[in-house]
């Protein structure tokens, strides 16, 4: 899909006050297409963010979008303090000109494509990765804050957009079946990556039985809380917004803090070819951990409390063989810059899953 598509066929489409400048490709996420667009108007430029959904990943569109507007909504009727300013602590949807009967702010376009605009948050940034433990701990707060404030979400159960998206017992069966099929050819190259995840195969039931077994309970998480998931205020240093709202459905407390372990707390890249740099930072680890208690605060019960490290393994793990999975089946679902990267991505999590284990118990953990 094309700057010029957008340009032609979704940006006048939206209610937007202002005349369409230019726009071009933001951001480095893997299933989404993001564009920052400029626009002209009386008093000078507005910048909107438009993404092409990734409709093959989330397949029903108009769900996803009612549970985005479900949640924005919640957290908007939640913040405190100058009200001009709640646009940059929450994503605020742009409707459509013609909104659907149905209500939800998506605009199919006349190639069948899926897009939806936000109004831009000023001022602040995401990382793609963090080195300081000050802004872990802002970012991690920020995350737990988020889960926090959706505790009492009213109605219905949200949709499930990607059902059993951290099921991880059913991805280490989806991972082995990847490996059986092996269409590619590909698995006899990768057979140390095969046989790290078969040798730890029982990690991936951990956070499973803990639900099963009565100590981790269900509520409404973001599901994919890597750190360039945060807005960070420019000025201030502060988390200010939770963006990337297509997975938030049920989850654990656990899956949003053993992703930000994932991502937070390793030092490069997720797909550095230098695994000796990936180790476990310690501040860092403690920055996300006392972060996101004290934003979760009291979702997380005791037995979560002593599972913080497990969690960051088995998200870890459940994202490696997520990637080493596509990388065999023909990287189709993560987008990829260059061939081998799902392969690179899937190492740096095995060697990440390797350093929490080894450090497991010299690592920080919260107990309040
Ligand atoms: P993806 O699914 O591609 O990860 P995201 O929703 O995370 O999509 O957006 C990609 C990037 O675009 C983010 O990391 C962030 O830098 C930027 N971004 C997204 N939404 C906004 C917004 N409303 N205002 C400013 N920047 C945004
Ligand atoms: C994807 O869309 P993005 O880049 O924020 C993926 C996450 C993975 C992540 C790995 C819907 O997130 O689950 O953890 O890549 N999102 C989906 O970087 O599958
Ligand atoms: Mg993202």
């Amino acid at each position: 899909m094309s700057v010029e598509f957008l340009e032609a066929s979704v940006a006048p489409h939206f209610r937007i006050d202002g005349e369409f400048a230019h726009a071009e490709p933001f951001g480095s996420g893997h299933i989404n297409r993001t564009y920052l667009a400029h626009y002209r108007n009386g008093n000078g430029g507005l910048r909107y963010v438009y993404q092409q959904i990734n409709d093959k990943v989330f397949t029903d569109v108009p769900a996803m979008m009612q549970n985005i507007a479900r949640v924005t909504d919640h957290v908007r009727g939640k913040l405190e303090g100058d009200p001009d300013d709640s646009h940059r602590r929450v994503l605020t949807l742009v409707p459509p000109i013609a909104r659907t009967d149905s209500g939800y702010d998506a605009l199919r376009a006349e190639d069948g494509s899926w897009w939806r605009a936000y109004r831009f948050i000023d001022g602040a940034r995401t990382y793609d990765t963090f080195d300081d433990p000050q802004r872990a701990y802002r970012a991690a707060k920020t995350f737990g804050c988020f889960i926090e404030m959706l505790a009492d979400l009213g109605g219905d159960r949200l949709h499930e957009t990607i059902p059993a998206f951290h099921d991880t017992p059913k991805r280490y069966a989806d991972f082995i079946a990847a490996v059986e099929r092996d269409p590619l050819g590909r698995a006899i190259d990768v057979k140390d990556e095969i046989a790290f995840c078969e040798r730890n195969a029982s990690l991936a039931s951990a956070l499973e039985d803990l639900r099963a077994g009565g100590s981790a309970r269900e509520c409404v998480t973001h599901n994919d809380t890597k750190v360039n998931n945060v807005m960070i205020d420019d000025l201030t240093g502060e988390g200010l917004c939770v963006i990337d709202l297509d997975t938030v459905m049920p989850g654990l407390a656990l899956y949003d803090f053993g992703d930000m372990v994932r991502t937070a707390t390793m030092p490069v890249a997720e797909d550095e070819r230098d695994l000796a740099l990936v180790e476990v930072d310690s501040a860092m680890y403690e920055a996300v951990a006392r972060g996101f208690v004290e934003g979760a605060g009291g979702l997380l019960g005791p037995q979560e409390r002593e599972h913080l490290v497990t969690a960051g393994r088995v998200i870890t793990f459940e994202c490696g063989m997520r990637f080493l999975a596509d990388h065999i089946l023909g990287d189709t679902y993560f987008r990829i810059h260059r061939p081998e990267q799902n392969l690179d991505r899937a190492r740096t999590q095995f060697a990440l899953v390797d350093s929490l284990t080894r450090r497991e118990h010299e690592l920080h953990r919260p107990t309040s």
